[in-house]
């Protein structure tokens, strides 16, 4: 079976650019984005800049480095920060905030992704000679591990006010801040005006083939562009990459709607059947996190039985899955995606 055959729900990073973002990129005004001569990244960090309501945008090349500079410009090696306990810059970013940030991570477990502002309170250490200096909050909006929940506006502004009351930055891990954004059909504004700072992925729904955008004051951005440079981010003729991105911002928001409607649709398919469970309040935008232990075997092997039948799609755990929709899926490819699960999760039954 060739790569294109599979129904892939892996991720919405497989996402392929579509013709217009490759002919933008054939037509792309260049120059070296070091010297900060490249029109078109230019255009591109100003139009993510205002669409955010901050500053200052810069392009970076995945949404690891976007947080990664980030962490760099937010803090001081040997500060502390707080995370949510599954969030990704803990959970997969190959410990490169402690690595190469120098930072200590204190976890705050949350609920469907939101760390409740007692809880990050309780969490914080008095100034104590025997303590790190705690300097940074980071909250990630949708929470992937938690199956693509949305940290809501209120909640982002409770964190924040805890955050501002004990003199600490908030950052936010958008990488899908338009899913969220889109499924509560408000601004991403009303998000982005809580956090000090964030990022957000042109490479996942939003269909570019490469970047990410840290966004944030123009002081914050001059020192991501020096830390940029120094993780070897800087890029020169960067835009073929922002080309793309340019369109991103323009046209692909809107439809991460239908993204969404294919996630119910499979979340919902999936909920009826035998030996999957699935939290349907968690299903809020393109991700579908659900249990297969009652079908007697594990994520891994649910996973491996899947991808015989043409289906591709992650496990998160010893027991959960992940399927994630994107543009290149549509209604049918769910439809035939539960139709191939039904199958196999009755043939498992009925073995057993
Ligand atoms: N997430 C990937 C995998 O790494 C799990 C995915 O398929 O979802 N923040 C969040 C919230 C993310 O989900 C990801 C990617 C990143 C940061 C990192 O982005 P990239 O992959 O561009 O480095």
């Amino acid at each position: 079976m060739s790569s294109q055959e599979f129904i892939d729900l892996r991720s919405d990073t497989v996402t392929l650019p579509t013709d217009e973002m490759l002919e933008a990129i054939r037509r792309a005004r260049l120059g070296d984005d070091v010297f900060e001569e490249d029109p078109t990244v230019k255009r591109l960090e100003e139009m993510a800049a205002e669409k955010m309501g901050k500053d200052a945008a810069l392009l970076v090349t995945s949404g690891t480095q976007a947080n990664l500079v980030s962490l760099l410009s937010n803090t001081r090696r040997g500060d502390s920060i707080i995370l949510e306990a599954e969030s990704h810059i803990y959970y997969y970013e190959v410990g490169g905030l402690s690595f190469i940030a120098g930072l200590l991570p204190i976890l705050v477990k949350g609920k469907n992704g939101y760390m409740n502002p007692s809880d990050i309170e309780a969490a914080l250490r008095p100034k104590d000679i025997h303590y790190p200096e705690t300097t940074l909050v980071c909250i990630e909006n949708t929470h992937n591990r938690a199956g693509g929940t949305i940290i809501r506006p209120e909640q982002i502004k409770a964190i924040n006010e805890v955050a501002k009351a004990h003199g600490l930055k908030l950052y936010m891990d958008g990488a899908r801040i338009f899913n969220a954004a889109v499924a509560l059909k408000t601004d991403v504004k009303n998000f982005t005006k809580h956090v000090d700072n964030l990022m957000f992925c042109l490479s996942k729904g939003l269909s570019c083939p490469v970047g990410s955008i840290v966004v944030g004051s123009r002081d914050f951005i001059e020192r991501a562009r020096k830390f940029r440079k120094m993780l070897g981010g800087g890029m020169r003729q960067a835009g073929i990459i922002a080309a793309p991105g340019i369109i991103a911002l323009e046209k692909m928001i809107d439809r991460l709607e239908e993204d969404h409607r294919n996630a119910r649709l499979l979340a919902e398919g999936l909920s009826k059947m035998e030996g999957i469970s699935i939290d349907l309040s968690t299903v809020q935008t393109n991700i579908v996190m659900f249990n297969v232990s009652g079908l007697g075997i594990s994520a891994y092997n649910f996973v491996e039985l899947l991808k015989s039948k043409g289906v591709l799609c992650l496990p998160f755990s010893d027991t959960k899955v992940r399927m994630v929709t994107h543009r290149g899926i549509e209604r049918h490819h769910i439809e035939k995606t539960l139709a191939i699960i039904e199958e196999l999760g009755s043939k498992i039954l009925n073995r057993g």
